[in-house]
């Protein structure tokens, strides 16, 4: 690799500090600890007790390259609801404390995923202000694992809104519900990856608010 090249990838390292962070979040349903490192290598340890949900987890932290390390444990006797939601919330919270100022991010991210009969495009904006709108093609969607669509959506809903994330997800085509969430949490995973990415070319804060 030409020494150039080098010198430009390990500027871009040193000109940026690795941003991992810790969030503890407990209530009287759940208690939850996420360990994050947006500048990761995709290495993730989930254990929410929704052994579907730790699947997509380890998917999105996989293909978006975040070091993910989630315990949770939840009134599961109940039902997933409280779990899952405050997953989401925790994952929310650790990714906005991860981002900090949003310095030198490119802020905006784009992902198509196809598996199978699968396909689904997730566009995201670091903006702040966060917003969450799914659309998917008409017909039944088959699920077997017990955590359908209308759980995902509540989980990515709470994420967004705690990382504020604008964020839309089109489901543009499938049947099989396994394929078509694992189409989800992947494009959401690289997405957002490229998203947080810093760029040295951007010097401050990419909004001319000069505040995200
Ligand atoms: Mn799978």
């Amino acid at each position: 690799m030409a020494a150039s090249v080098r010198s430009k990838k390990s500027k871009a390292k040193k000109a940026f500090a690795e941003r991992k962070v810790e969030v503890v979040r407990a209530t009287r349903e759940t208690h939850i600890r996420v360990m994050l490192n947006l500048d990761g290598r995709g290495r993730a340890k989930v254990n929410t007790g929704i052994p579907f949900l730790d699947h997509m987890l380890s998917a999105f932290a996989k293909h978006g390259l975040f070091d993910l390390e989630l315990k949770a444990a939840g009134d599961l006797h109940i039902d997933i609801h409280h779990t899952n939601e405050d997953v989401g919330i925790a994952m929310g919270q650790a990714f906005s404390k991860a981002l900090g100022d949003k310095k030198s991010i490119r802020r905006f991210g784009f992902f198509y995923v196809p598996l199978g009969d699968a396909l689904t495009r997730v566009v995201v904006d670091i903006s702040g202000r966060p917003y969450f709108n799914l659309k998917k093609p008409d017909g039944e969607l088959r699920f077997t694992t017990g955590y359908d669509l209308p759980e995902a959506v509540h989980m990515l809903e709470s994420f967004v809104q705690h990382a504020g994330i604008d964020t839309h997800i089109q489901i543009i085509s499938g049947h099989d519900g396994h394929h078509v969430m694992e189409t989800i949490f992947k494009a959401f995973g690289r997405a957002t990856s490229m998203a947080v990415e810093r760029l040295t070319r951007i010097s401050d804060i990419p909004s001319t608010k000069g505040t995200l």
